[in-house]
């Protein structure tokens, strides 16, 4: 049977690019965590929206599952197979075709497959931006952002990829090909199928092409790392910080032990004395916001143990620490991680509780916790536990709950977090979610196990 569907598929995208090669497949089949790993008959890469629909059919004809793959930089194995063995990967790394810029729009039409830095160097030429960062820039695809509806290091200011995005194409289960592709601000007709797609993670209809809207950019720049001594600081300044700074693009936090874990990573020194946590704040205007950051963190007593970079090197220094974070736990060990987000105003008794809830799951492991503070969005991080020991992640999403927070903020439900989804979704939603999959992909073929489990 898997013999007679790699012929079709061959026929399909071409032999070269139906991977059988166990070798060749290793690197699809597990994440770049090591956490998430599993096996597929082949990696099939179609190159247009009609071979994504053969392919699809031919793999609902053989009962064949299909896990789908932009750049493979998900952390909860929803790229990855799981280790049921009748399926393949579909990678969309061939679906690379990059539009022009519309500046009057500001519309851009993106293969899904397109990374995120080949659009942003595209929106950057036509003097705008992406509207969107992650470090993951170089591989994640914008298939993958918009399936996830990524956040990132800006979304305080431009929102998730929801916001970017103002239309796409996708291929349903059955071969069907849904599209919103004409631009248009206003467009009431029917359902929004287009922010349904979006954050369904693979399980609905493969994301093709994606209409992606770009945001005005701002050249002039300031970042300022302020040290603080408790959970409660941070968020007061976060909640200070986001009233008084019109020009403010990034609100992030690192504490303590993920700051010592990144400096001996990178072998660097502390631009500032560690303290329980690091507040990064940047800023970004068509004029310096310099004065209008300083002003700020003055009033709200955060000017002593500010370390303010104006100049790009200096504030890529400061970045550079906040985007190595998971590189140096990464570096440390397979990390159990949770993207959490709590509303601000809770978000300090999060944080207060949250090394009580681990020590007691999982006694001798280690926590760091660093995120997007501007969003409630924290990344905690938990080294110790076997990979398949899920007692910390149980706490610290029962905890996330409890204070009426959410169990991911950003990277998604995945495989890791489906048996988690009541805690934060009522019964009647979680039967609308299946009753939408239901609809959309009656068989069960796209990513199985993923959000809906
Ligand atoms: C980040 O904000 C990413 O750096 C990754 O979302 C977080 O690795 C993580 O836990
Ligand atoms: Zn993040």
């Amino acid at each position: 049977m898997s013999e007679a569907l790699l012929s079709e598929c061959k026929a399909i995208v071409g032999e070269r690019d139906v991977l059988v090669d166990p070798e060749v497949r290793a690197g699809y089949e597990v994440d770049w965590t090591g956490r998430w790993h599993g096996s597929c008959l082949a990696v099939v890469r179609p190159a247009d929206t009609g071979q994504v629909a053969a392919v699809l059919r031919a793999c609902s004809e053989h009962g064949v599952a299909v896990v789908l793959q932009g750049g493979n930089t998900g952390l909860v194995g929803g790229a990855t197979p799981g280790a049921q063995v009748a399926q393949i990967v579909m990678s969309t790394a061939r679906l690379d075709e990059l539009g022009e810029v519309d500046a009057a729009t500001r519309q851009v039409e993106c293969g899904a497959g397109v990374t995120l830095a080949r659009l942003q160097a595209a929106a950057a030429e036509a003097g705008l931006q992406a509207g969107l960062d992650l470090a993951a820039r170089d591989s994640a695809t914008v298939g993958g952002l918009a399936a996830c509806n990524a956040g990132g290091l800006q979304a305080v200011r431009y929102g998730t990829a929801r916001r970017r995005i103002a239309g796409l194409e996708a291929v349903l289960a059955d071969g069907g090909v849904v599209q919103r592709m004409s631009g248009l601000r206003k467009d009431n007709a029917g359902y929004d199928l287009t922010q349904l797609l979006v954050g369904s993670e693979g399980t609905l209809a493969v994301i093709t092409r994606v209409l992606w809207s770009a945001a005005p950019r701002f050249d002039e720049r300031a970042l300022a790392l302020v040290a603080v001594d408790s959970a409660a600081a941070a968020t007061d300044a976060a909640r200070q910080l986001l009233m008084r700074l019109p020009s403010l693009e990034m609100l992030e936090l690192i504490d303590e032990a993920a700051v010592r874990i990144t400096l001996e990573h990178l072998r660097v020194p502390a631009p500032t004395p560690v303290s329980a946590a690091w507040v990064l704040v940047g800023c970004a205007g068509s004029s310096d916001p310099q004065e209008e950051l300083a002003t700020a963190l003055y009033e709200t007593g955060l000017a002593d143990d500010t370390v303010v970079a104006v100049d790009a090197t200096r504030r890529a220094r400061l970045l550079t620490l906040r985007e190595s974070v998971t590189e140096a736990l990464g570096a440390a060990g397979i990390p159990h991680k949770l993207d959490v987000g709590v509303p601000l105003t809770r978000l300090a008794a999060f944080l207060d509780e949250l090394p009580n809830a681990v020590a007691d799951a999982a006694p001798g492991a280690r926590t760091f916790v660093y995120g997007h503070l501007g969003d409630g969005n924290m990344h905690v991080n938990v080294l110790g536990p076997e990979p398949g020991d899920e007692t910390a992640d149980d706490a610290v999403l029962e905890l996330a709950a409890r204070c009426g927070g959410t169990i991911t903020a950003e990277h998604g439900v995945g495989r890791h977090k489906a048996r988690h989804l009541s805690l934060v979704r009522s019964a009647d939603e979680l039967a609308a979610m299946s009753a939408i999959k239901r609809a959309l992909d009656p068989g069960g073929l796209l990513n199985p196990g993923v959000v809906l489990g």
